[in-house]
């Protein structure tokens, strides 16, 4: 059975849970905060999530997670048949990722530390997000999903990015980032009401705590 190594709060780790969840894959979870020698044998950059294949192999980057579920789980598809249209659902993951989930990573450690953002940040973090946007407007059709009618690994990947677009960018910007992409908000309720969504953001909930305390001992340098 596969294992995801991870926490629950994390988003990435939410990614390739979903995609398991969706592709009825039976996995078992491993609570794991990284940060530790033993951990990066799994995961060699010391990041969550990784999962450890059926066969015993270990893989991080939740990117590279999702292509392995899909190529060694084809049932239930992801990426549509055709090579185009694949490579346009990895088009806006790639850019959903580095233009949006990146940049407003740069913004946790003001807004863990209730600390204002440098102008400077802001602002490059400001004008890295207008490109994601602006690159999210020309290429997301919402008709329902973001590449058509059916979902895809993108509607995933957005959805769970959107988390910390929301969660802390939104906040540590002032700016309803969603609110700049027409269709974007409905599109988030429809994903955020799916059974596997729910069932996620439950156990996300559930691990609040626990991940505040982790990374509060972390700041403080003592052991939790
Ligand atoms: N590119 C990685 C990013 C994963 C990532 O940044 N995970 C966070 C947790 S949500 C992490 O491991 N943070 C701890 C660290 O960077 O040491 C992926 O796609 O899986």
């Amino acid at each position: 059975m596969i294992t995801l190594h991870g926490f629950a709060y994390s988003n990435y780790y939410n990614i390739i849970k979903h995609v398991l969840l969706y592709k009825n894959i039976p996995f078992t979870e491993s609570l794991q905060y990284g940060a530790n020698e033993q951990f990066l044998e799994i995961s060699p950059a010391g990041k969550i999530p990784a999962i450890t294949t059926e066969q015993g192999i270990h893989l991080s980057e939740s990117s590279v997670c999702c292509d392995y579920l899909e190529d060694a789980y084809p049932e239930e598809p992801l990426y549509p048949a055709n090579n185009e249209a694949r490579a346009q659902v990895r088009q806006i993951m790639k850019i959903s990722e580095l233009y949006l989930e990146l940049p407003c990573r740069r913004l946790i450690p003001f807004v863990f530390t209730q600390t204002a953002v440098p102008k400077v940040v802001a602002e490059e973090v400001r004008n890295t997000l207008s490109r994601g946007i602006e690159a999210l407007i020309h290429l997301c059709v919402f008709t329902p999903y973001l590449a058509g009618s059916k979902l895809t690994m993108a509607d995933i990947y957005l959805h769970y990015v959107m988390n910390v677009v929301d969660g802390v960018g939104s906040s540590a910007l002032d700016w309803k980032i969603g609110d700049e992409i027409e269709g974007l908000t409905e599109w988030q309720t429809l994903i955020a009401g799916c059974d596997i969504a729910q069932k996620i953001s439950v156990d996300r909930e559930a691990n609040r705590e626990d991940f505040f305390a982790t990374m509060m001992a972390r700041v403080n340098n003592q052991p939790k």
